[in-house]
């Protein structure tokens, strides 16, 4: 049966809007730019089993923007790795739903990340650690563009190409907003495919509000068996499905109010 994907997004949006709004300080617009890849990528491709969440064998993904957690938090309810109602807790004292999450709270969350430029190298190890056992697991790293400003993302990714690691898969949500302005204004990458293509990945620029084009990507990144290490560029939006937040800076970091949850929740219904 064909995946709704476009009603599981909305569902994983609601849940996302929710623990902004209770949390009273949070990251909006990053959280909802990558909504729609982490839809397709958890319902579709990765191979985690809840009944055996530690499987060796496992996929592992890695938010390296990790200021965006509600939306991995909410996709690892919708894979059955954490109780809904854990969700009530996130970004409250006492709880170990932290807003930048930590190794060992959940299933499913990998790594502590938080600290930008740390996720691409803690993925590369653990891709390559999986080569080395002989292992089939992927590793998907998913990163801001304003985070490929750190340095530490192209010295992994040298590393990555040179070790040949087809079982790492990186997708930049490309929303052209970073913390304090737009990436054309603070460091311009300019074409990101053509700068992982230079260090040896395989590249695919999509609209990552495509379903379909998402859909492809993955397919391509696990299928191809190729010498080496895809990158998807996804193109998106900040704030993406909710018009008052889309596109704007100030939502980078900023909770909707009551009234603004309302409004939100409304769009998303
Ligand atoms: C090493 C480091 N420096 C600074 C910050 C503060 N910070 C949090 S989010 C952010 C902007 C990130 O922009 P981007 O990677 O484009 O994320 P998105 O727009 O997808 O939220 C910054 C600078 C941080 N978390 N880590």
């Amino acid at each position: 049966m064909k995946i709704d994907y476009a009603e599981k997004a909305k569902e994983l949006r609601r849940s996302i809007i929710t623990m902004l709004h209770d949390a009273n300080g949070s990251f909006s617009g990053g959280a909802l730019s990558c909504t729609d890849i982490i839809t397709v990528l958890f319902n579709s491709f990765m191979r985690v089993n809840p009944q055996n969440p530690n499987d060796p064998q496992r996929d592992m993904f890695i938010l390296s923007k990790g200021h965006c957690s509600s939306a991995m938090y909410a996709a690892l309810v919708s894979v059955g790795l954490i109780p809904k109602n854990e969700l009530k807790k996130y970004g409250k004292n006492g709880t170990r739903m932290f807003i930048h999450p930590k190794r060992g709270t959940y299933p499913g969350v990998e790594v502590s990340t938080g600290s930008l430029g740390h996720g691409l190298p803690l993925g590369t190890g653990s891709a390559l650690a999986a080569k080395i056992l002989g292992c089939d697991a992927r590793v998907y790293v998913l990163m801001g563009d304003g985070e490929c400003n750190e340095g530490s993302v192209w010295e992994n990714a040298a590393f990555a190409s040179f070790q040949k690691l087809n079982n790492l898969i990186v997708i930049v949500d490309r929303n052209g907003l970073q913390g304090c302005g737009r990436d054309s204004q603070i460091l311009n990458y300019g074409d990101m495919g053509a700068k992982f293509r230079a260090f040896g990945f395989h590249t695919i620029d999509i609209d990552g509000h495509s379903y379909a084009e998402i859909e492809n990507a993955f397919q391509q990144a696990t299928t191809l068996h190729q010498d080496r290490p895809t990158a998807i560029i996804a193109h998106t939006v900040k704030g993406k499905g909710v018009s008052f937040m889309e596109d704007r800076l100030e939502w980078h970091y900023k909770s909707p109010d009551d009234e603004q949850f309302s409004a939100a929740m409304e769009e998303l219904s």
